[in-house]
């Protein structure tokens, strides 16, 4: 028998990208394909590979004879639900941040970790956050090679890592904004919005993002960081295993719909030089090199969105810095950030046993 795979959030913005990528794989190893929703969206017809499935309310029973089932729906939903998918047989590939950190819960980048798939003994398996999955492919490789020791981040975070409602958000300032002489006189971006029937605490960002970059993402923990800049470098801890790895992120919201970007300086054991790295990015399938200054070639998010590989480039050694590599690094924040790489977990199970 084939397996089945269950897409928990199945008619949500991660989920749609999902079956996306299900649509465009060449082969799957699946069987049935199970959608499953909120009541709210039962009943619905979505066609996947050329089959129309009716997608299923959230109920115990909806997990029975599935293998994988893929949550995509928000940390309180998965928290109640992965647990019972697990209790049904199925494996939870959870990409919430309900159990990233949990010790029985693996942290999966197929790329880097792919065998702690099988140390899963709640039967749960976690994907990580978007702003840590569009580094980890590359750095995964160089850790291989080089032995990473600490590591500097700098985001800049796209608007719909904030969901819909950040993508609406950007637009309305965005069509605020146009036209107008704004941007040199403090203040002048706020009044512009207000002016256009935009308020400020109905954004989910802390400040304008349009002729702006905010440096905020996510909630407040303690001593004045972000819950985004935490998760950054536990996550990295985890998934390359390095519990010591030193880490320390400034997490930037930037007016960009779709592709976060990060700045990363990253101190190695070994003496790297960019040919060297830039020989370990072109070995790594999942890794486009784009690194050539001199004619204008580096990645940006809006020539690199909708693709499923971590781009990178700028790459350089530190000038007064020891084995330390600066670097310029792309990646989809709803591809490989949240529904590909969930996806690849999925068949990684499969492949796995
Ligand atoms: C963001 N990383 O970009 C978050 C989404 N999980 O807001």
């Amino acid at each position: 028998r084939r397996p089945t795979l269950a897409i928990v959030g199945a008619t949500g913005a991660v989920g749609s990208v999902m079956i996306d990528i299900l649509d465009n794989r060449e082969t799957v190893p699946w069987g049935e394909i199970r959608l499953i929703a909120s009541a709210r969206s039962a009943g619905r017809k979505i066609t996947v590979r050329g089959e129309e499935i009716t997608v299923l309310a959230l109920a115990p029973e909806v997990f029975d004879g599935v293998d994988v089932a893929c949550f995509d729906v928000p940390d309180e939903v998965s928290a109640e639900w992965a647990p019972v998918a697990a209790a049904r047989g199925a494996v939870a590939v959870d990409n919430s941040g309900a159990f990233r950190m949990d010790p029985e819960v693996p942290l999966v980048v197929p790329e880097v970790n792919a065998a702690d798939v099988s140390k899963r003994p709640k039967g749960i398996i976690a994907n990580p956050n978007c702003t840590t999955l569009s580094m980890m492919a590359a750095l995964g490789a160089l850790h291989r090679e080089f032995g990473l020791r600490e590591l500097v981040v700098s985001s800049y975070q796209a608007v719909s890592g904030a969901g819909q409602a950040g993508v609406d958000r950007l637009y309305a300032e965005i069509a605020a904004v146009a036209g107008k002489d704004l941007g040199s006189r403090a203040g002048d971006v706020r009044e512009a919005l207000t002016a256009a029937g935009l308020v400020q605490d109905d954004s989910p960002f802390p400040a304008p993002l349009a002729l702006n970059v905010v440096p905020w993402a996510g909630s407040l923990k303690d001593d004045g960081w972000a819950s985004e800049e935490i998760k950054v470098r536990n996550e990295s801890r985890k998934i390359l295993g390095i519990p010591d790895l030193k880490v320390s992120a400034t997490c930037v919201r930037v007016p960009v719909v779709t592709t976060h970007s990060v700045a990363l300086h990253a101190v190695f054991d070994k003496p790297v030089t960019v040919a060297q790295a830039h020989a370990v990015f072109e070995a790594q399938p999942t890794v486009v090199l784009m690194d050539d200054p001199a004619n204008g070639i580096y990645p940006t998010p809006s020539d690199v969105v909708g693709g499923d590989p971590t781009y990178v480039g700028r790459v350089r050694q530190a000038l007064d810095f020891p084995n330390t590599l600066e670097m310029f690094v792309c990646g989809d924040n709803l591809r490989k950030g949240a529904a590909l790489n969930t996806y690849e977990i999925a068949e990684q199970v499969v492949s796995a046993g």
